[in-house]
């Protein structure tokens, strides 16, 4: 495997699985604010991308290259409102995105299509993720200070989840 191309996949393993220990630190702080709706869905969330990166990794593997389980960051655990937390929800959705961007630009510059072609799946992924997170960020800021409307949105998110993801 091109070796750029394979750090690169190395390093996306490692967002991967920083987002999905960012969005269990969320779960947390918000099961023990008593927002049992958006704790399930942080918890969901940080399973998938458990899932995201175990499907890279498995696809360095198959490709013959070498996989680097990476050491991560703490996540960030609290946070001032609900707010607050999507806000994170998404810019860590963004970054995600970025990263990915990255990934797609090499392998073209590389001429590795293979991969390119892997990495799709991956550019669906944000698209529909990010769209999630930008569209619970409006509702919370129609919201804005009503604490009726975060019983609301608790109740109501259990619905709201991305779509299932299924893996290959
Ligand atoms: Fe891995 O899907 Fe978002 O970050």
């Amino acid at each position: 495997m091109n070796t750029i191309i394979e750090d690169l996949l190395n390093n996306q393993v490692k967002y991967e699985a920083q987002a999905s220990m960012q969005y269990l630190a969320m779960a947390a702080w918000a099961d023990t604010k008593g927002y049992g709706g958006v704790a399930n869905f942080f918890y969901k969330q940080s399973e998938e991308e458990r899932q995201h990166m175990t499907k890279l990794l498995k696809f360095i593997n198959e490709r013959g290259g070498k996989v680097v389980v990476p050491s991560l960051e703490k996540p960030t655990a609290d946070f001032d409102s609900l707010i607050a937390l999507f806000d994170k929800f998404l810019s860590s959705e963004i970054f995600v995105t970025e990263q990915i961007n990255k990934v797609i630009f090499e392998c073209l510059q590389q001429k590795d299509y293979n991969v390119h072609n892997f990495m799709q799946w991956y550019v669906a992924e944000q698209l529909e993720e990010e769209a999630t997170a930008r569209t619970l960020l409006d509702k919370l800021n129609i919201i804005g200070d009503n604490t009726s409307g975060y019983y609301l949105f608790d109740r109501d998110i259990e619905g709201f989840t991305a779509e299932e993801t299924t893996l290959e």
